[in-house]
């Protein structure tokens, strides 16, 4: 079909420092689950593209992961990923956390933006958990940043002013082409999401440091009318988290299972038969090999 003339398409980068609520943001905008979320940091890995398809328009979001100082070849990769994708987006939507301090250094980190030359909106994210008068000497405060196209205040986690979030990217879109078919909403598969969900549960359940050491590699999917048997490899870090990750009794493992399983079936419409392996490999983050090898291969990004 061919486009009309006030059809609007465009590529859009949602960026920021961990924990802000990037992910969640863009799962409400596409009111489907695509990238996984924790209370941790540096939860998200790889550039993660959603795509909303509205009657006169496409909007190609791509989230990414958290900005960090880089410790590990697992960091380099996601700085990799963070990099690239500037150079295919007509906007970038820059998310900080309405909850924190808003202070010279948030000012320098969104005015160090300006240099990428890009048509770019701030959203300031969990307004549902501040109140007005808190937040609008805070928001006062950013509107010296002359470069930004719009601030807009947001909650990604209740959706409120999500959507007038979407019509301000609509306005700065340029594209009059239909990149994508209209019932495709992420370009990321059912393999990749199920080992993803498996690690966002390792992320809710366990403590500390060890869900940052987690990689989960999807080694079999056997699909048939009705089911699907899937086999997934837990890696972690350290000989001493193998105890904690499989629990008393196997607890902790049956339930990261138990609750992975439940979310795969509800994507795959399936009944699904999960099988959970955990195999160490040592310090596999300061690995070039493992971290291509588990999926982040910095010739993809
Ligand atoms: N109260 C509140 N919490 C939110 C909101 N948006 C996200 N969160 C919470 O913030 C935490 C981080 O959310 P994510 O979406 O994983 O954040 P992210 O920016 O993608 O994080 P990284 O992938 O680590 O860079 C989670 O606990 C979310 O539930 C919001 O609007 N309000
Ligand atoms: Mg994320």
């Amino acid at each position: 079909m061919e486009n009309t003339k006030d059809f609007k398409s465009g590529f859009v980068a949602i960026v920021g420092k961990p924990n802000v609520g990037k992910s969640t943001l863009l799962n409400k905008i596409l009111k489907e689950k695509v990238a996984i979320v924790s209370p941790k940091p540096q939860t998200t890995r790889n550039k993660i593209l959603g795509i909303l398809n509205e009657p006169n328009s496409q909007i190609i979001f791509i989230d990414t992961p958290g900005m960090h100082k880089s410790q590990n070849k697992l960091d380099e990769y996601m700085q990799k990923s963070i990099n690239s994708v500037y150079e295919d987006v007509d906007v970038v939507v820059l998310v900080i956390d309405g909850l924190k301090i808003i202070d010279d250094s948030t000012i320098n980190f969104i005015k160090s933006f300006e240099k990428l030359n890009k048509k770019t909106i701030l959203v300031v994210n969990k307004i549902d958990e501040s109140n007005f008068n808190k937040m609008y000497p805070k928001i006062a405060k950013l509107n010296e940043i002359s470069y930004l196209q719009t601030i807009l205040p947001i909650s990604a986690k209740t959706g409120q002013n999500v959507d007038v979030l979407i019509d301000e990217i609509k306005k700065l879109l340029t594209d009059n082409v239909k990149y994508f078919d209209d019932d495709l909403y992420t370009t990321q598969s059912e393999r990749f999401i199920a080992g993803e969900i498996v690690r966002e549960k390792a992320l809710w359940l366990l403590q500390d440091e060890i869900p940052h050491g987690i990689a989960t590699q999807i080694v079999e999917w056997k699909e048939s009318e009705n089911k699907v048997v899937i086999s997934c490899d837990i890696i972690i870090e350290k000989k001493s988290h193998k105890q904690i990750i499989i629990g008393k009794d196997g607890e902790m493992l049956k339930n990261i299972g138990t609750k992975a399983r439940i979310e795969m079936e509800k994507m795959l419409n399936k009944k699904v038969f999960l099988n959970l392996f955990v195999k160490v490999k040592e310090d596999w983050r300061n690995n070039s090999q493992f971290v291509d090898d588990f999926g982040y291969n910095s010739k993809d990004v």
